[in-house]
């Protein structure tokens, strides 16, 4: 038996369940990406305000790609468990806010009815880093990618995500309908004004005046999105099942720690997002720089050096004295690059990111962090690098993790193992690792694909630690990197 509206008075007493009436729900938000994250963070976000008695803020979720997360849901009435574990125990609540799940390649025409739709006042994304079509080096949509040649010729039945927005915001331009405020909810720097330049790149393609009413009236404010949920997997899925007396394929997995803070900057209504816990604030900036370094920059580093290592998951990573020890050299790096906002005390977060980083029952798997790494390096590790060197510091912690990425690209664990490169431009990734002769070589090919260009001393402790790794693997250059 399955989770859903039916089986909902089955389940045991302890879970929390919608306590509003669901047929009376309106959809004020279109959500483009409906992976895991989204349902354990924005979307019991939208959960509060509904629960609280505003029913403007049910979610259309939509899936740019597959029918997998409709396939979970559609049977379950949208409902799903976001399943709450901090190591000693666990949470659960049914989140009733999805009121239906889109498959874009299934129906263009509906999402793009929806992101028009005059009851819609907020869209928010979490497509990946590569969702957004953009060459990091310019600035620029992605020309060369074909769903992105193909929206920019025609929005008839649009491929990406900048392409469904402008024909959305076409249709809405052409009837009328009010306002719009975009949120990008990705980790990526500056992620609304990424989005907001992909959006109006491809309505320039199409319409010079469709272009300046978006520029006019629809906002892309900044958001910093912060909650570790670890893909779910079917042993998840099945000891809940055990817990609920029903099965619920949809269901995600987080940690306690939630954190939403979001440029206060909205173009139309929205729910009162503040008593829900979303910090709204002039920049936002500090903050992301604060968690895209700190938190995603130890995790891509715990991820590569951890993996090739043969650590599957981030707590038995840092687990280790040693590995412990270098992510705080690495945070002793980083946070010198840092400005943080006035209530945000740096070492404090570093202790808190550690224990959330130690939390065993999350099972956060290193190579769910290794994937994409071409996206998630620069904001991560890179900018750090350039800021400590532009200022004549040593980056040798963060050089490392560096290393290890591009140790990662040989496919191969340091006992052995061979593993599949998931990253969007991986064919690359794997000539430049594989076809050079000398560590040398694949320390200037893979820099060059990321369009990192180390000064000379730099590039030199990177070769080191490289040949450390390839010689000896990543748990001698974790020791050698401490001893220096
Ligand atoms: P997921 O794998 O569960 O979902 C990813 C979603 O992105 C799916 O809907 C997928 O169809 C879509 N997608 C993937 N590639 C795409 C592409 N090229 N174009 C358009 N859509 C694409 O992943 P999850 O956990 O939901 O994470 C998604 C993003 O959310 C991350 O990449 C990150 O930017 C952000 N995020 C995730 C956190 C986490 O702990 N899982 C925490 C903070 C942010
Ligand atoms: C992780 C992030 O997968 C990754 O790359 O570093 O998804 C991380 O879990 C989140 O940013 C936490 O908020």
């Amino acid at each position: 038996m399955r989770l859903s509206t039916a089986t909902l008075d089955q389940l045991p007493a302890d879970v929390v369940q919608p306590s509003y009436d669901r047929s009376r729900v309106k959809r004020g938000v279109v959500h483009l990406g409906i992976g895991a994250f989204h349902r354990a963070h924005q979307a019991a976000v939208f959960e509060q305000a509904l629960a609280a008695g505003d029913l403007r803020w049910g979610i259309t979720g939509v899936s740019l790609r597959s029918a997998g997360v409709r396939d979970q849901l559609a049977p379950q009435d949208g409902l799903y468990t976001l399943v709450v574990r901090d190591g000693e125990g666990e949470r659960l609540q049914v989140i009733g806010a999805v009121m239906d799940v889109l498959v874009a390649p299934e129906d263009p025409a509906a999402v793009v009815a929806a992101l028009a739709s005059a009851e819609t006042h907020i869209v928010t994304l979490t497509i990946t880093e590569k969702g957004y079509k953009l060459d990091r080096a310019t600035g620029k949509l992605q020309a060369g990618d074909a769903d992105v040649a193909h929206d920019l010729a025609s929005l008839d039945a649009p491929r990406t995500a900048p392409g469904f927005l402008v024909a959305g915001l076409a249709a809405r331009h052409a009837a009328g309908t009010g306002p719009l405020t975009i949120l990008s909810c990705d980790n990526l720097p500056h992620n609304g004004t990424l989005l907001r330049d992909a959006v109006l790149a491809m309505a320039a393609a199409h319409d010079a005046n469709l272009r300046d009413w978006i520029a006019a009236t629809v906002t892309f404010p900044q958001t910093m999105v912060d909650r570790i949920v670890p893909a779910t997997t079917p042993a998840d899925i099945a000891a809940l099942a055990d817990t609920l007396g029903v099965e619920d394929h949809a269901m995600v997995k987080a940690e306690p720690f939630t954190q939403w803070v979001i440029e206060d900057r909205f173009a139309g209504e929205r729910p009162d997002l503040a008593a829900f816990g979303v910090q709204l604030t002039d920049a936002v900036a500090p903050w992301e720089d604060a968690k895209l370094r700190l938190l995603n920059g130890a995790h891509s580093a715990i991820a590569y050096l951890g993996g090739l290592a043969g650590f599957d998951f981030v707590h038995e990573v840092v687990a280790q004295p040693q590995a412990r020890a270098f992510v705080e050299t690495l945070w002793d790096e980083s946070a010198t690059t840092l400005d943080p906002p006035a209530a945000l005390d740096i070492t404090q977060y570093r202790a808190a990111l550690m224990a959330r980083f130690a939390n065993p029952a999350l099972q956060h798997r290193t190579r769910q962090i290794a994937m994409d790494g071409s996206q998630k390096l620069p904001q991560r590790l890179l900018a750090p690098i350039a800021d400590r060197r532009a200022a004549g510091l040593p980056a040798d912690a963060l050089a490392l993790a560096v290393a290890a990425w591009m140790r990662w690209q040989s496919g191969m664990t340091d006992s052995g193992e061979a593993f599949t490169i998931e990253d969007p431009i991986s064919d690359r990734l794997c000539n430049a690792a594989r076809g050079a002769d000398t560590t040398q070589d694949r320390v200037d090919a893979l820099s060059g694909l990321m369009s990192f260009r180390p000064d000379p001393s730099l590039r030199g402790t990177v070769i080191a630690h490289l040949a450390t790794l390839e010689r000896s693997g990543a748990v001698s250059a974790i020791g050698e990197a401490l001893k220096s």
